[in-house]
């Protein structure tokens, strides 16, 4: 429902209805949360909260301004205590078109002289506006609102500045004749004897609406009883957050910690939650390019690496240094530079010594014992979440541009594959060889490769590539990899497999497991030449 139909059904109500104070954007969204129907831009909480005096100090455009955040925060009607409409009848019509513009449902005007000062603040010193120049407003005002539904709520200052009830009623008589919606009835008392006298004498000519600020102690049901509209509490949550301000700044002044505050503060995800974080994290599932965002990693660095000699006699793979810098600490700079900064390690041989910051870890304390794919069974077990994830090695020096071209893809397996193999054929490697539906050449460009099977044993004339060591898995297909794994590792043969055994199950299961081929842009790490060489990678 618009706001100002929402607010004029409140005027409207049989019952005693009830808006709540708010000066910004934050205390309009808690005020809104709390179950309040509606909200009062009180002019005293929002020039307080800006530091300065309630005398229109704040400028009516900066009080726009304000209004627009609070409006944007919420979905119930606000009324902005418009105090003398900012100058004359034309001022007025130019507020109601801007606060039209602004989604705000209501607009009360005061009958005091611009610039206004608090009712509560000499009161009786304070002159009144000529009545006809008042109702001009009132009337240029309506004229002025495009929206039927839109309200205009005319103050009556008369108590405040010592006239009575007969220039209290002659007041309201002429506002409401001159097109208010609503009156309202202020009072400086502590007690409600004003107010209510003229609620008896008014009747129900329009709806009455009371600020009881002063006369606070007034138990509620006397307003209802009395026929009121709606109930305003005025500035209680600028003056609460003031209190607990005061209170939190004295004692991290005194106690240099923040222990003795921390438990009298809202965390900081209460924050994050009144401010909507949540609904932008899902935006950007839904709107950013897929690229690296929401992908995760989970480097496989749990075995020895042998065949590296000396170097790992004590030390882990992953923590060998490349250019005097550990070989993990290389893949996590590659992964975090295209926006992947979830990493999950796997470690096992020597995995106190793998402590960089940056990456989890899990462990993998069977690593003698098992392989690659019982080490991403642990990482797995590690992440319930469902997240496109890129499987690596933490012996594999790559370039960034091969996690961005795996999280491009949209295929739920996906792998690269370097069509340099012959080096390493050359090279007498044990490599990670693989055979594809084709293979690279500029027939295949634009068709959809994939594998069709990887093995060290493939003949060399089946050969069109070499496995790099990266599987990136789409999060729709992760429960899928985990049931494969559980299987695969079910048999004694399976808790020792590595990672081709997986890919080849994919493809017997007759699962697509794309290829993006390559030429170059990464190094694996298998011997003390790779690592001299690496240094100049
Ligand atoms: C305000 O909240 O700014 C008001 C109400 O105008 S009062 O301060 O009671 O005058
Ligand atoms: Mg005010």
């Amino acid at each position: 429902m618009k706001k100002t139909t929402q607010f004029k059904n409140l005027l409207q109500s049989s019952g005693l209805e009830f808006i709540l104070e708010a000066h910004n954007g934050m205390s309009a969204r808690i005020a809104e949360e709390a179950g309040f129907k509606g909200i009062w831009g009180s002019g005293l909480s929002l020039s307080a909260q800006f530091g300065v005096r309630d005398n229109n100090e704040a400028s009516w455009t900066q009080v726009l301004e304000m209004l627009e955040f609070m409006s944007d925060a919420t979905t119930i009607p606000i009324l902005l205590d418009g105090d003398t409409g900012y100058g004359n009848f034309n001022n007025m019509q130019r507020l109601v078109h801007k606060l039209e513009q602004r989604d705000i449902a209501a607009v009360c005007i005061e009958d005091k002289l611009f610039p206004k000062t608090n009712s509560f603040i000499k009161g009786d010193a304070q002159p009144l506006a000529d009545i006809d120049e008042f109702c001009g407003k009132i009337k240029a005002g309506k004229d002025a609102q495009r929206d039927d539904d839109f309200s205009i709520v005319a103050r009556v200052e008369a108590f405040i500045a010592g006239w009575g009830l007969q220039e209290a009623l002659r007041r309201a008589a002429a506002y409401h004749e001159a097109g208010a919606d609503a009156i309202l009835i202020h009072s400086a008392l502590s007690v409600p004897d004003e107010v209510l006298a003229f609620k008896r004498e008014w009747g129900d000519r329009c709806p009455v609406v009371i600020v009881p600020t002063k006369y606070y102690a007034t138990p509620t049901d006397v307003f209802r009883e009395h026929g009121f509209s709606i109930c305003i509490w005025a500035n209680q949550m600028m003056r609460a957050a003031i209190g607990a301000m005061q209170q939190t700044a004295k004692s991290l002044l005194e106690d240099e910690n923040l222990l003795s505050v921390e438990d009298r503060i809202v965390p900081v995800s209460e924050v994050f939650r009144l401010q909507g974080a949540a609904e932008l994290q899902e935006a950007e599932k839904r709107y950013l390019p897929k690229s690296a965002q929401g992908v995760r990693a989970i480097v496989l660095a749990a075995s020895r690496g042998t065949e590296l000699g000396e170097l790992t006699e004590t030390k882990p793979k992953a923590m060998v240094e490349i250019g005097g810098t550990p070989l993990l600490s290389h893949i996590t700079t590659a992964y975090n530079a295209v926006g992947i900064k979830k990493i999950t390690v796997v470690r096992g041989f020597g995995k106190q010594m793998m402590d960089l910051p940056g990456p989890d870890y899990v462990d993998n304390d069977e690593f003698a014992d098992t392989g690659e794919l019982f080490s991403l069974q642990t990482a797995l077990a590690k992440l319930d979440d469902e997240q496109d994830t890129i499987i690596s090695y933490g012996d594999v020096l790559f370039n960034k541009y091969i996690p961005q071209a795996l999280s491009e893809e949209k295929d739920e397996f996906v792998i690269a594959v370097d069509t340099n193999w012959r080096e390493s054929v050359n090279r007498h490697r044990l490599a990670d060889y693989v055979r594809c539906s084709h293979p690279n050449s500029r027939q295949a460009f634009g068709s959809r490769i994939v594998l069709e099977r990887i093995g060290a044993d493939l003949p060399e004339g089946a050969i069109h590539g070499e496995w790099m060591g990266f599987l990136k898995v789409g999060r729709t297909a992760l429960p899928l990899l985990r049931e494969m794994l559980e299987e695969i590792l079910a048999t004694p043969e399976g808790r020792r497999a590595k990672m081709p055994v997986l890919l080849n199950e994919l493809v017997s299961r007759g699962r697509p497991v794309r290829v993006i081929y390559t030429t170059g842009h990464w190094l694996d790490i298998d011997s003390l030449d790779d690592v001299v060489q690496a240094g100049s990678f």
